[in-house]
């Protein structure tokens, strides 16, 4: 985008009115682009061949902060080292102008804060991947064969599944150390939103021979303090008896076991619907590949998905487990916790759970 941004701007007609010189300029844009580029390739290099980012790194940018923040570019002066005065740096301006051209070019479409976090985390990716390549010596049979998958897991529209199943879970987790409320879960790759709302008591939408033992699962959505949080919602999917789930296979009814509950001052549910079986996900895509490849298997346990929200508070993404399922242990989504894992009750028809959400309020 910043180099469309810098290409655009150059070749504008308004300031460019001939071909001629448009190309010129074109030209110019274009070795710029280059210029800058060799210079991150050689960034990334010397990030990754050493143990990532230095107390030297650190220094450096450090001064080249204060260099775009306006210290002179003949000040060589380090003023947060040994204030008032500061340290003459021994250290060459010659290093900092590219490093600050970057920067700058960065904050073409993003703020400083996030050119940097961006280059950071993606620094610290790449390092991850050349450490494993280095480790395991891997051979350029291997490399051709991980790139030729990885486009087929985007020409195939799996990088959500991908995603979801190996890397979210730790995403989740750093996104809600913070909470006191009931625990969350990933979200997965079949949420859709805009499901049809049902009262605070109903059945999910479902065909009339849906197949699967009938649940009534009850229970109450609460604030950390023990309120209840009139004006909650809960959205909830699940697969159905066969593992599948609606507007991802085919042939199943738009909405079927999708649905809003809105809930009212006493914070409490009812939801009937029907226990879902257990989940494989798909084998005959790139990430069953995978699978195949690295002996592993392509099973989730059973799990009814849910998103509770209410004003003032902060949103929780859950899966609800059942006791006794075989893949709680080894899902292959590592998505599973203790505090997942419902209680169900025989019943005349069925069975009946109870299971309440406690919501974190917004941190202010
Ligand atoms: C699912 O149903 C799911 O919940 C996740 C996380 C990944 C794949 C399929
Ligand atoms: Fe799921």
């Amino acid at each position: 985008m910043a180099l469309t941004a810098i290409h655009t701007d150059l070749a504008s007609p308004k300031k460019c009115p001939d071909k001629g010189n448009a190309r010129g300029m074109e030209t110019a844009a274009l070795l710029v682009v280059v210029w800058l580029a060799t210079i991150a390739a050689h960034l990334f290099t010397a990030f990754g061949a050493g143990s990532g980012f230095s107390t030297d790194d650190a220094m450096r940018l450090v001064e080249v902060r204060d260099l775009l923040a306006g210290q002179s570019w003949f000040d060589l002066t380090q003023y947060r080292l040994d204030p008032p005065v500061g340290v003459v740096m021994h250290w060459s301006r010659l290093i900092d102008l590219p490093l600050a051209l970057l920067i700058r070019a960065g904050e073409v479409v993003l703020p400083t804060a996030m050119a940097e976090r961006v280059a950071t985390v993606v620094t610290a990716v790449l390092r991850g991947i050349h450490e494993a390549i280095s480790e395991y010596q891997v051979t350029y049979p291997e490399y051709q064969a991980a790139k030729a998958w990885m486009i087929e897991v985007g020409e195939t529209g799996e990088w959500p599944l991908f995603l979801d199943v190996w890397v979210e879970h730790v995403v989740e987790e750093v996104a809600t150390e913070h909470r006191h409320g009931s625990k969350g879960t990933i979200e997965g790759p079949y949420y859709v939103p805009g499901s049809p709302t049902i009262g605070s008591a109903g059945s999910v939408p479902m065909r009339p021979n849906e197949s699967g033992t009938p649940l009534v699962w009850t229970g109450r959505v609460t604030s950390t303090d023990g309120t209840a949080l009139d004006g909650a919602t809960i959205e909830l999917w699940h697969a159905d008896n066969d593992g599948l789930y609606s507007q991802f296979a085919p042939g199943i009814p738009e909405w079927n076991l999708r649905g809003t509950f809105a809930i009212g001052a006493d914070g409490r549910f009812e939801i009937h619907t029907v226990r879902p079986a257990p989940y494989q996900i798909p084998t005959d895509g790139a990430c069953g590949q995978l699978i195949a490849a690295a002996g592993w298997h392509a099973w989730r346990p059973a799990h009814i998905h849910v998103k509770v929200s209410a004003p003032g508070h902060e949103l929780l993404t859950a899966q609800l487990y059942f006791p006794g399922d075989e893949h709680n242990d080894d899902d292959i989504a590592s998505a599973v916790k203790p505090e997942l894992v419902l209680d169900p009750k025989a019943a005349a028809d069925g069975q009946t759970v109870a299971y309440d959400f406690v919501l974190d309020p917004v941190r202010s």
